[in-house]
């Protein structure tokens, strides 16, 4: 499963996203100790509506990303060097900085100011501090270790990390770095946070939703965007939790009189696994019609693992259908007798909408 971390400084509205993304009402707070508040939600896929539709299976289950959200004290240890205590940050697939664009003065700023790319930049330099503290840590080690006679795998990780500590040195984050896929897994293990996707959750006041969709311009934020493995989605907190009080029909003609099309929390989720660059295959049946969350480029036999490992290990074809035949056709054996239905190897790389039914020894 895909997994998030929410970070931001105090009062951004954090916890409202986090309580409204995973339908968290009571958020555990632990005291003293620095722990992660962890929820699910559904990534909403109209796809998969439309497959449960079709088939009518018993169950039905979307694909999920995971959240956390700082426990603890209300508005403390927002810095990013807190974050590395907390194994739900560290292990996160992306971080969502929630940025403060609401005015509201019942509401104070801990900057006594809403000033969102001074936030922005301000946090991505506390990421790029606390990454840099790793590294020299390491470095100091490793040099230790070369002098006492160490191999060339540690000469090997000491030029990456020299690399490393260049880029933060520069004031850059990890992200920008272009790494192969050696280096890359070498890194991985150190779980910097600068490496990570980010993904800029703009927490609009309510008077400028209608300018939603310039919400990166107003916050002054287009250079930064254009960063690797960085983007950006306006949200109103506030409107969300009014929209989420509602009921279905009333909070879809809510939110047409403010001219939305999708909840701005849908918006974030899909935002989040687009970023990662996720995709999404489907199983269906009539006990069960699911989406499944891989990243792109996955091969068949390593897609069937996110199943089961006994059908990873015991693969032996992939049944393929493309979504939009099989919801044209109807069934699956009118997709066969239309040669829609194909057969592939463990190699096929599997693509985002794909219906699959694996074959496998058991
Ligand atoms: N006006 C307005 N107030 C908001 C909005 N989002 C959050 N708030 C308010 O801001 C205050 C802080 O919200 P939280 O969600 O607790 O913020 P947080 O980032 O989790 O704060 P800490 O955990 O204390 O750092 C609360 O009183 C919220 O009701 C918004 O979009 N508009
Ligand atoms: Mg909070």
């Amino acid at each position: 499963m895909l997994r998030a971390g929410l970070i931001g400084f105090p009062s951004t509205g954090k916890t409202s996203l986090f309580q409204l993304l995973t339908s968290v009402r009571e958020a555990s707070r632990t005291t003293g100790k620095t722990e992660a508040n962890v929820g699910v939600s559904r990534v909403p896929d109209e796809r998969l509506d439309n497959l449960t539709a079709l088939f009518k299976p018993k169950k039905h289950v979307p694909a999920t990303v995971e959240f956390a959200d700082m426990g603890g004290a209300p508005g403390t240890r927002a810095g990013a060097a807190a974050l590395l205590d907390v194994a739900a940050f560290r292990n996160a697939d992306a971080l969502l900085h929630v940025v403060r664009m609401f005015r509201d003065p019942a509401v104070p700023h801990a900057a006594n100011s809403v000033d969102p790319s001074r936030d922005v930049r301000t946090m991505e330099d506390e990421v790029i501090l606390a990454d840099l503290g790793v590294v020299e840590r390491r470095l100091e080690r490793l040099e230790r270790d070369l002098r006492k006679g160490g191999g060339a795998d540690l000469k090997k990780e000491q030029e990456i990390l020299q690399q490393c500590r260049a880029t933060l040195e520069g004031g850059r984050p990890l992200r920008a770095l272009e790494l192969g896929p050696e280096e890359a897994k070498r890194l991985r293990g150190f779980q910097f946070l600068s490496a990570k996707p980010l993904l800029l959750v703009l927490n609009l006041d309510e008077a400028d939703l209608p300018q939603a969709d310039r919400a990166v311009q107003l916050a002054g934020l287009d250079a930064f965007i254009h960063g690797a493995a960085t983007r950006a989605v306006p949200i109103c907190a506030k409107i969300e939790l009014e929209i989420a009080q509602l009921d279905d029909p009333d909070a879809r003609a809510f939110m047409a009189d403010l001219g939305l099309r999708e909840s701005g929390l849908d918006r974030v989720i899909r935002a989040s696994y687009d970023l990662l660059g996720y995709i999404s295959f489907f199983t269906v049946g009539d006990d069960e019609c699911r989406a499944w969350s891989i990243p792109r480029g996955t091969p068949a036999q390593a897609a069937a693992g996110e199943i089961h490992t006994d059908i990873e290990r015991g693969f032996i074809r992939a049944e393929v259908v493309r979504y939009e035949h099989l919801l044209a056709r109807g069934t699956l054996a009118a997709c066969r007798d239309h040669g829609e239905l194909r057969l592939e190897g463990k190699e096929y790389v599997v693509q985002d909408g794909d219906v699959i039914n694996f074959r496998h020894a058991t």
